[in-house]
């Protein structure tokens, strides 16, 4: 594969400060010693950013925020802004994880606000799509995805799509241990390049990393990061312990 790979852990609202830095140490240590063959990203909570950022050599594991707000500053209590990230020495940013959009009410809408002001701020962005169970036993995980794709991210400038990183989550398959098939994930990141394509040329499409989310983990990652159109994962649980961490960045 030409395009980057990439294995990027989402801790979501796991480790207390001092647990997130030795852990993030201990990633760290791990891949400086045995040089990882994919770029390695670790997400975490927000007030983890700064302190990780001073243990990460950051040649060897880049570190993200699992949000960020959809206004630039001001009076937002409680929200914390891409520049905010940013200056913690930050290079990426999730957004449109399904949990924000499930349970936070994150619509499309707010999502491109967030896009546009992670990007401004010169985050990268991991931008997460996926269909429910529902939607997928009727037949409609293209239409949903498409239709997340065009409300945030469509928009964007090719200039700027060079800054996006596309994840496919399947909602039926977060945190519930049930893993989309490799089969599965390929056909859906294969639809997701095609119209990536339609919009953005064909090169652009083949320089866009895609990734698959839900489950992954370091027995099934060798399988999924086989099929041709997935370029890494984006882990949940199995990014909160150095070792299952590495197993699966071991998977390229
Ligand atoms: C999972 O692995 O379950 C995730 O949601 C990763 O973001």
């Amino acid at each position: 594969k030409m395009r980057k790979k990439i294995v990027a852990g989402n801790w979501k609202m796991n480790m207390n400060l001092q647990d997130g830095v030795a852990l993030a140490k201990e990633i760290n240590e791990a891949l400086v010693a045995d040089k990882p063959n994919c770029d390695v990203i670790i997400c975490t909570p927000f007030i983890h950013l700064a302190s990780v950022a001073q243990v990460l050599d950051s040649k060897v594991v880049g570190l993200g925020a699992e949000n960020c707000a959809d206004k630039a500053k001001g009076a937002f209590t409680g929200e914390v802004s891409a520049e905010m990230v940013k200056s913690t020495g930050a290079q990426y940013v999730i957004l449109g994880h399904s949990e924000r959009r499930q349970y936070y009410g994150e619509t499309a809408e707010i999502l491109k606000e967030k896009v546009e002001l992670a990007l401004a701020n010169g985050l990268k962005v991991i931008f997460c799509c996926g269909e429910t169970l529902e939607e997928r036993e009727a037949e409609k995980q293209n239409e949903v995805v498409k239709a997340e794709l065009e409300g945030s991210v469509f928009h964007l400038s090719a200039e700027a799509w060079k800054n996006i990183i596309l994840a496919y989550e399947p909602i039926w398959a977060i945190g519930t241990g049930k893993t989309a098939t490799s089969d599965q994930a390929e056909e859906m990141l294969a639809y997701i390049r095609s119209i990536v394509a339609e919009k953005y040329g064909n090169e652009a499409a083949e320089e866009t990393s895609i990734l698959y989310g839900g489950s992954c983990k370091a027995s099934n990652a060798p399988e999924l990061f086989a099929k041709p159109n997935i370029d890494g994962g984006l882990i949940g649980g199995a990014s909160l312990k150095a070792a299952d961490f590495k197993g699966i960045i071991d998977a390229w």
